[in-house]
């Protein structure tokens, strides 16, 4: 295993704050401090200084060197580093460095719709396409889709809508959920947070359909998916009314690559589970209170259906979606609610008040067990209490000041032990995967745990809260094992070929890349895929991916992926100023 992985010398390859921290990595066999340079993009000095050598990271096993140019805050594009013969991809320095990555990162959510047009005038031709998988030939569609044979239920929904999950062409309520309250939070946090920027996600700010109507356009775009999200839910009337189907996908996985509209495969919904219940009940209450202002009969819509989730849930706590069933779309089994049961209840409290909310979140085992609530390794669609947490810590509600105390507690103490793995970590991200294992879909666990430092520094205003965000956004942009921007058209050295069956240019040169701002899941030492097995054997952790499209567990694009990072992008953007 002997990958190309350029210069050794790493930056972020996208650019710096003029005041945040600047940090880069030299890949040496060298354990003597040798002379970097820092040049501007006419090739002068700028500034100058001696690595410090770091010996192995544990990530990678590479032989290390530090570099700090942090004192360097003249706004330019064009700097590099150099040591020795060797120089580093260039980048910027200033304010504004992240403004594009803010859109394009929240963008990708329209370029992944199902069951309309994706417009070439919003986002360019080569991204256009038809509407997908609405009982068109060769589709079944998902405008009246019905369920599994295994498990009929005798009714049809009309499912249509809401983002494609991923590579593949499913729609998966537990994923959709956590991505959908993502973006929510990205909003909703600017409502509040010091130095926040309403405008930058406000009406006109992204390039929907929608752009124009007065609703920021973020919520717009979730509004897509929260339909979606209803629309899985269990008529009244019928057995286990009130719960989510737990997804719906094709019959069979189809080939890469496959237009939605040319998928031939029967679509098929699986049977209702507690957590997709949960995710429905938590997303939707969380959008029943930011779409109040805006459009007060979907807030009263939303609002209904996460009542009726929840109730649900809570008279079928354990139905449990079954490992087992991953043919033609993935499982997303998770035998453990507890955590989306604290969720769920938390977003209802915030956005009702109400006692009983109140108690079920006072009463869980998850409260005060921060530890929990905040994994070593990130939160993630099967733990995702930390979602209720960090909207308990800073949405206004009725907690008392001791228990408001005690959850912004329980983030400060999970951002203080992702702060000190990314102090650590010679590369500077704030990941420290139990059994340094890396796991299918890191890049996200790295932005997820960014999104707590984040929460922490609006909280505190501690500045290395703000600086380890910072390092995991030169994590992901390039100052990594890899050489490599895992975000598409950021950087020299960015990916290109995420495992996707639209955007499969890698296969068909008539297709395009996927679109500017789509995450690469990233390296995942498992190597859980045959293309992955066959090119990646040997690798060591941050160093197991490979740009392929056939890689699916180092190389897919997701919705939960991309969700963290168009979050983590607003808040460093906002960093810079308005
Ligand atoms: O993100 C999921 C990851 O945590 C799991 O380990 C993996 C295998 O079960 O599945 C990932 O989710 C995939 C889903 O099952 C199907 N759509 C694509 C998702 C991203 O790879």
């Amino acid at each position: 295993y002997d990958p190309d992985t350029g210069s050794p010398v790493r930056v972020n390859q996208v650019g710096y704050l003029p005041d945040g921290a600047k940090k880069g990595v030299y890949v040496t066999d060298s354990t003597e401090p040798v002379a970097w340079s820092l040049k501007d993009a006419r090739g002068t000095q700028r500034a100058s200084g001696r690595t410090t050598p770091l010996g192995v990271d544990a990530s990678s096993g590479q032989n290390v060197q530090s570099f700090d140019f942090s004192g360097v805050t003249a706004p330019g594009d064009g700097y590099t580093v150099t040591i020795g013969g060797d120089t580093s991809e260039p980048f910027a320095i200033g304010s504004d460095v992240y403004a594009e990555l803010r859109k394009d990162a929240l963008q990708y959510f329209y370029v992944e719709r199902s069951g309309i047009e994706i417009r070439g005038d919003l986002v360019g031709s080569a991204w256009a396409r038809p509407a997908g998988h609405l009982n068109v030939a060769p589709n079944t569609g998902d405008n009246g889709v019905t369920c599994v044979a295994a498990q009929p239920c005798g009714y049809t929904l009309n499912a249509a809508g809401g983002w494609y999950d991923a590579g593949d062409q499913g729609k998966y309520v537990v994923n959709g959920g956590i991505a959908t309250a993502q973006l929510l939070s990205e909003y909703e946090r600017t409502l509040t947070a010091p130095g926040a920027s309403k405008a930058a996600l406000g009406d006109g700010s992204l390039r929907v359909p929608e752009r124009g109507n007065g609703v920021p356009d973020i919520l717009d775009e979730a509004r897509w998916e929260l339909r979606f999200l209803m629309s899985m839910q269990v008529p009244q009337g019928q057995a286990l009314a009130g719960m989510a189907h737990h997804k719906l996908h094709d019959a069979q996985w189809t080939a890469l690559p496959t237009q939605p509209t040319a998928d031939d495969q029967p679509r098929e919904l699986h049977p209702p589970s507690t957590a997709a219940t949960l995710n429905l009940a938590a997303a939707a209450a969380q959008g029943a209170r930011l779409f109040r202002k805006y459009d007060p009969a979907f807030a009263d819509k939303l609002l209904a259906s996460a009542r009726s989730a929840y109730r649900a849930a809570v008279a079928h706590p354990a139905v449990y979606a079954p490992a087992s069933d991953s043919t033609g779309g993935g499982a997303y089994n998770d035998n453990n609610v507890t955590d989306e049961f604290y969720w769920a209840a938390a977003e209802l409290y915030l956005t009702t008040g109400e006692s009983s909310y109140r108690s079920a979140v006072l009463g869980s085992p998850l409260w005060g067990e921060g530890e929990d609530v905040f994994p070593q390794g990130g939160f993630s669609w099967g733990s995702t209490a930390a979602l209720g947490a960090l909207d308990l810590a800073t949405v206004r509600g009725g907690l008392t000041r001791t228990q408001l105390a005690e959850v912004r507690g329980e983030v400060t103490q999970a951002a203080d032990r992702y702060a000190a793995d990314a102090a650590d970590a010679a590369y500077g991200m704030p990941y420290a995967p139990e059994g340094g294992h890396w796991v299918w879909g890191s890049n996200s666990q790295v932005l997820n745990n960014a999104v707590v430092l984040a929460t922490a520094a609006d909280l505190t205003g501690r500045q290395k809260y703000r600086n380890a965000v910072l390092g995991a956004v030169d994590y992901v942009l390039g100052n990594n094992p890899m050489n490599q921007s895992y975000v598409t058209g950021f950087g020299e050295r960015s990916t290109q070929n995420q495992h996707n069956r639209i955007y499969a240019n890698q296969l068909d040169p008539d297709l395009a890349h996927p679109i500017a701002g789509s995450l690469a899941g990233g390296p995942d030492d498992s190597l859980e895929d045959p293309k992955a097995e066959q090119k990646l054997a040997g690798c060591v952790g941050a160093m197991c991916y490979i740009d392929d499209i056939e890689s699916y567990s180092t190389n897919e694009l997701a919705i939960n992926w991309n969700a963290p990072l168009s979050w983590v992008a607003s808040y460093v953007d906002d960093l810079g100023g308005a």
